[in-house]
């Protein structure tokens, strides 16, 4: 056991200075944490109790009934980095943004240029992993990659400033063709391709893309990804590059390995495919599918006849809005209209809720669907594809009354 704690410490403790936060981590009881076996419920530096899949880098899932409110705070919202080398200590008096590549004047902007400078902007957009739910893949055949179950996704208000004002601050030159992305974090071995994304030069000047320093109010956690992080509302967050601190723009495509081979998807209208016959024409993920989950109450709850339970949840999609979400009792034959929460904006988390007043004993399956603004909805059964990407089947608990 030592020695395995020995192996959690030193990724605890990365290479370089202890600043203050290293001090954190590094006296943090989670370098006690004997784990045999991953996923463990724990207490992670800066974070409360969570899913962890793994430490370096740290995987950490939110728990289920976090998903009963439209807002995930800071210290539940799940975490997932690709390279082990992340930042542990930003000296944010020395932090600086590049805006770099085929602008009309190359700039270093520091936290209080961008704070000082640019227009600030605030919306509640949801956070969700490519991958959340890719566990729920098995039952047709196991796709490699974190088994995360509901809980790699989040939604907060995030604030900061649109990324199109610091482009133009710097000039975007006319034959521009994409925009690309780096943080701080490293990759361990020179053989290793560091995070660097791209997104076409039209979305980075037209949408409502910001750079953000404030989530939920407060400096980003340094696991989501101080001191600036992208947010791409309505798409997935392989894009929201975190702890960013290089922005190049491109008149070439990028063609690096998160750009031509990572979060790729079968490009086809169900982005489906078999596991004896792949998908050959492939493209980038972007948008997120319509989707609900049930935050409360627990699994297997009993309640007694006549007893009033209230199911919550959440449900969001791309960007259309979520329009309904209905609840069956007797496995999808009928469904029932739950009641909305305040409707936060269009990339949020939309609470919803159903008071259930049953008057028989027996075991009964709930079930959630909602259904978007562009009349989607989420499948009885979801198509595969080799990546474990974009599941948004329906949602089930069992509730027993007695
Ligand atoms: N710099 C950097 N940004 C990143 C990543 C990364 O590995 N490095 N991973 C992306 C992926 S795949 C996800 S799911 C989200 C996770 O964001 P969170 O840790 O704040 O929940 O960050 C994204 N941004
Ligand atoms: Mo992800």
């Amino acid at each position: 056991m030592a020695s395995r704690r020995e192996f959690i410490k030193k990724g605890l403790i990365l290479a370089g200075s202890m600043g203050i936060i290293d001090k954190v981590f590094a006296s943090s009881n989670s370098s006690d944490i004997s784990i045999e076996k991953y996923p463990v419920i724990t207490k992670y530096p800066t974070k409360t109790e969570m899913i962890l899949y793994a430490d370096r880098p740290p995987l950490l899932e939110t728990p289920r009934h976090y998903f009963s409110k439209a807002i995930t705070p800071n210290e539940a919202f799940f975490v997932r980095w690709h390279l082990a080398d992340i930042p542990t200590n930003v000296d944010i008096n020395k932090w600086r943004l590049k805006i770099k590549g085929n602008v009309e004047r190359e700039v270093e902007l520091s936290m209080d240029d961008l704070k000082t400078k640019f227009e600030p902007v605030s919306f509640y957009a949801v956070n969700q992993c490519s991958g959340n739910g890719r566990s729920n893949f098995q039952e047709k055949q196991l796709v490699a990659g974190i088994q995360w179950k509901h809980g790699a996704m989040g939604n907060a208000l995030w604030t900061g400033v649109r990324l199109a004002d610091v482009l133009n601050y710097a000039g975007v030159k006319c034959d521009s063709i994409e925009v690309a992305f780096n943080g701080l974090d490293k990759a361990p071995y020179p053989k290793t391709p560091d995070v660097i994304r791209s997104l076409p030069i039209d979305k980075c000047l037209y949408e409502d893309l910001i750079l953000a320093y404030e989530m939920n109010g407060e400096d980003i956690p340094l696991l989501n990804g101080y001191p600036l992080r992208l947010i791409v509302p309505g798409w997935y967050a392989t894009h929201w590059i975190k702890s960013l601190s290089e922005i190049t723009v491109l008149n070439e495509e990028l063609k690096n390995f998160w750009m031509k081979k990572a979060y790729h998807l079968p490009d086809n209208a169900c982005h489906g495919e078999e596991p004896d016959n792949l998908a050959k024409r492939r493209r980038v993920i972007s948008f997120m599918n319509v989707k609900s989950v049930i935050g409360a109450p627990e699994d297997n709850t009993v309640v007694k006849t006549g007893q009033v339970i209230k199911i919550s949840g959440v449900a969001f999609d791309g960007g259309y809005g979520i329009k309904d979400v209905l609840i069956s009792f007797d496995n999808g034959k009928t469904w029932k209209q739950t009641a909305l929460g305040p409707d936060l904006g269009r990339y949020s988390f939309r609470e919803w809720f159903y008071n259930f007043r049953p008057t028989k004993k027996g075991s009964y399956k709930v079930m959630v669907k909602a259904v978007n603004k562009n009349n989607e909805t989420q499948p009885y059964e979801v198509k595969w594809n080799k990546g474990g990407y974009m599941w948004n089947g329906i949602d089930s608990i069992t509730i027993n009354v007695v």
